[in-house]
């Protein structure tokens, strides 16, 4: 009887500690199921969705018709790019966002940035206060303390 309420804490734990797995690194496919393609209104699809450092954008779309290039805000506003930027073509191509602020993303085929929208630039806030990645640490230290309460409890 007495080892029932530390496995329910440890339960709790391990819980806690998957949930704040989750909340570190959400996963954003680029247009849901439209993926990434021509007339596709990209800044309403980001504007109600808050991105974070950690978190992952999903590019999804038929390779052989378009890609994705990584550009900078004058490039965004003109659609170009220079052969320095970075280019993807796998037709799913995942882009972890690192670092905090805009971050601007375009079709490089021939008039689909400057004609068809394929464009999307995001704003990156830094991760999520609690729980942040860095108190996992102690999260994790947390539950081993539990996790050893528990067994000391059923051993007892
Ligand atoms: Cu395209």
């Amino acid at each position: 009887m007495a080892s029932a309420p530390p496995t329910r804490l440890a339960f709790l734990a391990i819980s806690m500690v998957l949930l704040s797995s989750v909340a570190m690194a959400a996963d954003f496919v680029v247009g849901g199921d439209q993926g990434w393609k021509l007339d596709f209104d990209y800044e309403e699809w980001a504007q109600d969705k808050v991105f974070r450092v950690g978190d992952n954008l999903l590019f999804n779309y038929d390779n052989t018709k378009h890609n994705v290039v990584k550009v900078n805000g004058t490039q965004f506003q003109n659609c170009s790019f220079t052969p320095e930027n970075e280019i993807l073509s796998n037709g799913k191509d995942t882009i972890t966002l690192k670092t905090e602020g805009k971050k601007w993303y375009i079709c490089g085929k021939p008039t689909h940035c400057a004609d068809h929208q394929m464009k999307l630039t995001i704003n990156v806030q830094a991760e999520a206060p609690a729980p942040a990645p860095s108190s996992a640490h102690s999260l994790m230290a947390s539950l081993s303390g539990v996790l050893i309460f528990a067994i000391a409890a059923i051993f007892a």
